[in-house]
């Protein structure tokens, strides 16, 4: 498939002792699924000023130590955009997260996250990030449910 434009996006999982934190994204490109916080890099701000700058529209909290740890790319059949995906994780944060338009966030037990209303690529790569690796990966998605193939491999 030939990729005409790319859209570079953020996503943060924020981790707290054996929770993390998730989402349910209300409206928009993933509502009613649980992910982590993000979106797209707006003109003028680095990867990482605009994952920090989602985390606080989305859900209210903010962190300094933010670390990339990593890419994923997603192509969806037929459609030529390709979705670059920076994903960021830190057990740093400030504040109370607060349930805004977008997002409500709910923490969650890393042996009990919810893969079954979750981007069907979650439960790949965010074993990995649970387990303190940084890895790159492609997926391939036919529609939202369902993935034609994909590559993941540690870094
Ligand atoms: P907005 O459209 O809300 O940004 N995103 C994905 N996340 C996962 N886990 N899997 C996918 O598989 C994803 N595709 C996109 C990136 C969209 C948010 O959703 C993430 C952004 O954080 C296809 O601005």
């Amino acid at each position: 498939m030939s990729t005409t434009s790319r859209k570079v996006l953020t996503l943060v999982i924020i981790r707290k002792g054996s929770d993390i934190l998730l989402g349910m994204k209300k409206r928009g490109f993933g509502a009613g699924k649980w992910n982590g916080f993000g979106g797209k890099v707006e003109p003028g701000e680095t990867i990482l000023e605009g994952a920090k700058r989602e985390l606080q529209e989305e859900c209210h909290l903010t962190s300094d130590s933010l670390k990339e740890v990593g890419l994923l790319e997603f192509e969806f059949k037929n459609d030529p955009v390709l979705l670059e995906t920076h994903v960021f994780t830190s057990n740093q944060f400030q504040g109370e997260p607060k349930e805004t338009e977008e997002m409500n966030p709910q923490w969650f037990s890393m042996d009990n996250i919810p893969y079954q209303q979750m981007w069907l690529d979650d439960k790949y790569w965010l074993p990995l990030l649970i387990q303190g690796e940084q890895f790159k990966g492609y997926f391939l998605f036919e529609g939202h449910e369902r993935i034609l193939n994909y590559d993941l491999t540690t870094l």
